[in-house]
């Protein structure tokens, strides 16, 4: 990473405002960032801002920039390896599209917003909520917040949303990500973690990898895997798409988009044709095994490969390595969780573990495999509609007792549960909703069916958007207040494995931008919401969610920010300030406020429960109108809805714009050569890409990446069906046609 700095002038800085209706940032001093100061430099160690892995990085420091990185080789996770995303990262810092200052809505503006101070933007968000909530009530104001945010941000987001705001109306983007795990996870293990640290991959002799592109989506874990597998572990992976963790596997399952349940069904009803249980276990430690059995009776391997399109033979061969296996962990990400049926897929998984008991050991795991940088953390302390902090429940009332005491208000003052994300639109659509606050959202990208997310934002009476950049969503907000990056504020975020670790502050946000939670309590202060909103630091914010959480599932209480230092990282639970966490779930003697010693689950019992795990098709299921399944994620270039990542040169450089990855077979039938565009249309919209042709995926499915907004958004097309329980939208099915095409002029 010599000559890191010199990246940070414009040349590799992806700036193209040809096509960008917003244009160049007007506040933006034209010759800001064309020399860099020279001051002494430091380095600052912290976390990548990117996904769940949160890989240890020590990013470089002159003056006010962060000017490059040089690898964190003492973080026990990585060890200083960083993907692409991470060695680009800190470029973002320099862009400028970086927003400088507040923005209002002016239609004879160019690029449709006007500059305007800070402090006046927040008079004006505090007047719109007051004259929003004193016309039609106070759940007509909603919030949608995010959990790439920090743990203490996440927290006062719910705090703000239900002592300030008193609405019960407050979601997030985690309900696109990890819910239907969390769901699962909560029904079998009555706790939502990842059960073991990853180094237990290590010592596991089967590795099964669900719906999960590892070496694009959390690369480093793939160094855990390919480690293991020297050690002679066996790789099962099932996934529509030989991903390039699926090129170097020992078994390969093909399954059909949305069929996971069956698969799972299939294998539990072999091991039991087989004996490969562990009676013991089931016996001792869980709940439910013989409905569980008996609802696997149907699922024969002629029937669930009928089901799943994979051979019987392969559904045979993974079922006997699973079954026989002493040591193992099972991994899985959304491919099977971004169904209308994520909970049962999940369960499905579960209940092969839980089979064959082997969790809670060493080299014995399972776990979902979290995304967002914040996914874990973010989905533990109060942001999401029915939660309270400590992963307390909202309608509980001795969790709403406990809460409102740290809170110091009245318990009949916090709202019950509000409704998902998702709903919060169909919300806006019957007029319930009127007004709305985003932080760390990007929905006109991240959510299905996304015309009607559109005409929802236009129809709001008031929206105001936090962001560092101006977002998709952005351009639809009143106000827009420039929040800040990762790298301008303190706190802690909560990585895939259950670890509590610091992020800490390398520069101060440029120009009138200001950390997110100061905006926020901007806004509580004008609408007389001192007490309780008055922190200096995140620090406090942390402390006061420590007392938040003690009792609760997800207890913080014993953690600080000088034991995660010392320790580099605490898993929760961490019950008082004696305790070291706990890397481990469900080992004997380990920590469970819950069962009380009674065994290792988190129910009053101890035990795991076995939950039927009922197949059921897509929503929306091909047809002869609509033959063809699409499927959507990602690459490993690019992030999420891309706002970041799209503006970091050699990234945008690797992957410039989404592709229909389609294999030969169907192009063949469709007449589709490589690089011919092609017209993708769903029952809600149509897009229009280049193709490329792949060998690696089914040919009754094709695949497209989300990270683009416009008309380059997959999401024009995919459907708003949800899971019944998570209310995760089932962004990995639904039905489409395909025809040639010419290159649009866009
Ligand atoms: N590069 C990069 N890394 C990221 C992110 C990013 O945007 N870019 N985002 C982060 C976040 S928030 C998340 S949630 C994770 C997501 O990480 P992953 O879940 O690994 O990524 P996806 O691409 O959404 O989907 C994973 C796989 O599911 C497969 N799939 C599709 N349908 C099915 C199905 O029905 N069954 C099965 N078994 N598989 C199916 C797809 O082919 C794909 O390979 O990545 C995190 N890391
Ligand atoms: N078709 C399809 N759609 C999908 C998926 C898919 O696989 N297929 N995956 C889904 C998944 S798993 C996810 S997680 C969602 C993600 O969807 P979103 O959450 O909407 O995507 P992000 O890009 O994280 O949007 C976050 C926004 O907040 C800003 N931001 C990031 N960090 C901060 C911060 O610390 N402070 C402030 N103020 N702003 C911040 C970013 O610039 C961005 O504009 O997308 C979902 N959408
Ligand atoms: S694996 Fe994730 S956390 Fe690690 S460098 Fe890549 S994007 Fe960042
Ligand atoms: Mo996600």
């Amino acid at each position: 990473m010599k000559n890191a700095s010199v990246a940070l002038n414009a040349p590799s800085i992806a700036v193209n405002h040809a096509d960008d209706p917003f244009g160049p940032h007007p506040a933006y001093p034209s010759s800001a960032h064309q020399s860099i100061p020279l001051a002494e430099e430091k380095l600052v160690p912290t976390h990548c801002c990117f996904c769940g892995m949160q890989c240890g990085i020590q990013l470089r420091v002159q003056g006010n920039r962060v000017v490059g990185f040089e690898p964190w080789e003492e973080f026990p996770f990585n060890r200083g390896m960083l993907c692409p995303k991470g060695v680009k990262r800190y470029l973002q810092g320099g862009h400028p599209d970086r927003l400088l200052s507040a923005y209002e809505r002016d239609d004879q503006a160019p690029g449709g917003f006007r500059p305007l101070p800070v402090e006046k933007a927040l008079d004006r968000v505090a007047e719109e909520i007051r004259r929003i909530q004193s016309r039609y009530g106070n759940e007509a104001f909603a919030v949608l917040s995010g959990a790439s945010l920090t743990t203490e941000k996440a927290y006062l987001m719910g705090k703000f949303a239900r002592v300030c705001l008193k609405t019960p109306n407050i979601d997030y983007n985690g309900r696109l990500c990890m819910v239907s795990a969390a769901a699962a996870n909560k029904k079998a293990f009555g706790i939502d973690r990842c059960a073991n640290p990853f180094s237990d991959i290590l010592d596991a002799e089967v590795i099964w990898i669900s719906g999960s592109n590892i070496a694009e989506c959390s690369p480093i874990l793939t160094n855990y895997i390919w480690q293991a597998r020297e050690h002679g572990a066996r790789v099962i992976v099932v996934d529509p798409r030989i991903t390039p963790i699926a090129r170097t596997c020992d078994l390969f399952l093909p399954v059909k988009p949305g069929r996971d349940v069956a698969l799972f069904n299939g294998i539990l009803h072999l091991m039991i044709a087989s004996d490969h249980l562990d009676h013991d276990f089931i016996r001792n430690h869980t709940v439910g095994f013989e409905e569980v059995a008996r609802s696997v009776a149907e699922w024969t391997p002629r029937r669930t490969a009928e089901v799943t399109g994979i051979s019987e033979r392969g559904i045979r061969q993974a079922a006997e390595w699973w079954g026989q296996a002493k040591t193992s962990f099972l991994l899985h990400a959304r491919g099977i969780e971004h169904h209308s049926h994520g909970v049962e897929n999940c369960l499905g998984a579960i209940n092969i573990v839980l089979a064959s008991g082997r969790i809670g050991r060493k080299g014995c795991g399972y776990g979902t495999i979290t995304g967002q940088g914040n996914g874990q953390g973010g989905r533990e302390h109060g942001q999401k509609c029915d939660q309270l902090p400590g992963a307390r429940d909202i309608s509980h009332p001795e969790h709403r007792q406990h809460v409102a005491r740290i809170w110091g208000v009245p318990v009949d003052d916090i709202p019950g549960p509000g409704v998902d994300a998702y709903e919060i639109f169909r919300k806006i659509d019957r007029g319930e909703i009127r007004g709305l606050l985003s932080l760390c959202f990007n929905p006109v990208v991240s959510l299905p069916n996304n015309h009607f997310i559109q005409k929802m934002l236009r129809r709001l009476e008031f929206y105001v958007a936090i962001d560092f950049f101006m977002s998709e969503t952005a351009r639809f907000a009143h106000i827009v207040l420039p929040g800040s990056l990762h790298e301008e504020d303190e706190g802690t975020v909560t990585s895939a494995e259950g670890r509590v670790i610091r992020i800490r502050k390398a520069v101060d946000c440029p120009g009138e931008a200001r950390q997110d939670w100061r905006l926020i309590q901007g806004i509580a202060h004008r609408l007389g919401c001192r007490k309780g909103f008055s922190f200096e630091h995140p620090r406090e914010i942390f402390d006061e969610l420590r007392r938040a959480s003690a009792g609760g599932i997800a207890d913080y209480s014993g953690i600080t920010y000088e034991k995660i230092d010392e320790q580099m990282g605490v898993f929760w639970p961490c019950p008082n300030e004696n305790h070291r966490g706990t890397p481990r779930l469900f080992e004997p003697g380990s920590y469970n406020p819950v069962a009380q010693g009674k065994g290792p689950f988190y129910f009053p019992d101890g035990k795991a429960r076995f939950n039927v795990a009922t197949y059921r098709p897509p929503a929306e299921d091909v047809d002869e109108d609509y033959p063809i399944i699409l499927t959507s994620g990602r690459v490993v270039s690019q992030f999420l809805s891309g706002t970041q990542t799209r503006r970091i040169g050699p990234l945008l450089d690797q992957y410039p714009y989404p592709r229909i990855e389609i294999h030969p077979i169907l192009a063949k039938k469709l007449n589709l050569q490589e690089g011919d565009w092609a017209t993708v249309e769903s029952r809600r919209g149509q897009c229009t890409l280049p193709v490329q042709i792949v060998q690696t995926i089914r040919p009754d499915t094709v695949f497209i990446p989300y990270h683009w907004g416009g008309q380059l958004s997959v999401n024009q097309l995919t459907i708003d069906a949800q899971d019944p329980v998570s209310k995760i939208p089932e962004f990995k099915v639904c039905a489409v046609r395909l025809r040639k095409a010419d290159k649009p002029s866009r």
